[in-house]
């Protein structure tokens, strides 16, 4: 049976299950299978060079779905920091309905995509940072646990204890993102009060995701502990796979005496991290991943892996409605 959420609803979508942006793996060929699968596919828009990439990029994913996609704007601190109006508009002018924002100060790319009626769903891993979201008017938050890939905040709480915070507090409709794997996960979400979940080291191991066959091997070998936090010293904490680059880069960070980011900057090289998915070598840079690595075993499609999840979550859910028993049956 469907599920029927206020996500499902107000995207338009089959299954609420979003793939996160992925620098370097969200492109159309990822977006469109998993819009195709009946989730919510997302480009991501600084993974292209320009804005008018992102048009093109934009262009083809319509041709490989019919069904609705979005674009994810992340605002990171940057010395040069990319024209973020510019990709937001490129998604207004090219009918993007739905955008996913992340990252510092989003208000300005918020303000001008609600002028025009965007869904926008922001990503946040603090309730602090959700409350200031929603004055800003955004239609969902995307709850980013510990356990995530990537930028995990500074407050290191995991989804049992921030899902329900969010539950209990916010005043707008939620998703739980970080950790999320299967069909349990996906049931657990809804039990917490999420209105679907969002994923993302789990939808780079599918046939689809636009990477070295050889990342895709490494991830389902890899286990529970293979991530590492790096550049913590520099509030910037990043949770990515660990490896030799990682483990050089977090013995600078403890034993530097002068602390400049400069020591550490060519170990965590945006640049090395891109040639890892096409190279297919896990040790030539820092790439990104979440602690449900160790939940990954195979490399299912898309659709396969959408299916799945959607079967098991009904499945789990039958099973503890089914603990629920009248008493005179005991
Ligand atoms: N989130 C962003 O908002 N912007 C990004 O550019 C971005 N890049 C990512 C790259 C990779 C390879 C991965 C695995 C995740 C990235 N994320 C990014 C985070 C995902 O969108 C998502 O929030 C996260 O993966 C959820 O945790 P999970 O991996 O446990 O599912």
């Amino acid at each position: 049976m469907p599920f029927n959420t206020k996500l499902t609803r107000a995207l338009g979508i089959k299954v609420p299950i979003v793939q996160g942006g992925m620098q370097w793996v969200g492109y159309a060929e990822l977006a469109s299978a998993v819009s195709n699968a009946g989730g919510l596919g997302i480009l991501t828009a600084l993974t292209q060079p320009t804005p008018e990439d992102l048009r093109k990029e934009i262009r083809k994913c319509k041709t490989m779905t019919k069904k609705p996609f979005g674009v994810n704007i992340t605002l990171l601190p940057s010395m040069n920091a990319p024209d973020y109006g510019a990709y937001a508009q490129v998604a207004i002018d090219e009918g993007i309905r739905i955008v996913e924002t992340a990252g510092n100060s989003p208000g300005p790319v918020i303000k001008q995509l609600k002028a025009v009626g965007t869904i926008i769903l922001h990503k946040c891993t603090t309730i602090r940072h959700a409350q200031s979201a929603i004055n800003l008017g955004v239609d969902f938050l995307s709850i980013d646990g510990f356990e995530c890939a990537g930028h995990v905040g500074e407050t290191d709480i995991t989804n049992f204890i921030l899902l329900s915070r969010a539950r209990q507090s916010l005043k707008v409709p939620f998703i739980a993102s970080g950790g999320f794997a299967d069909g349990q996960g996906l049931a657990a979400a809804l039990s917490l009060g999420a209105e679907g979940i969002n994923m993302g080291t789990r939808f780079m191991c599918t046939i689809e995701a636009p990477i070295h066959q050889n990342i895709k091997e490494e991830i389902v070998r890899a286990q529970e502990t293979d991530t590492e936090l790096v550049l913590r010293r520099w509030k910037n904490t990043s949770r990515l796979y660990k490896n030799k680059v990682t483990e050089a880069a977090v013995k600078i960070e403890k034993e530097s005496k002068t602390g400049k980011f400069e020591e550490v900057a060519p170990y965590v090289s945006g640049k090395r991290g891109r040639e890892v998915f096409i190279n297919g070598d896990p040790d030539y840079g820092v790439w990104t991943a979440g602690q449900v690595i160790g939940l990954i075993h195979d490399i299912p499609s898309c659709d396969e892996l959408v299916k799945r999840i959607e079967r098991e979550a009904e499945e789990t859910l039958n099973k503890a409605s089914a603990l629920i028993v009248p008493a005179s049956k005991l």
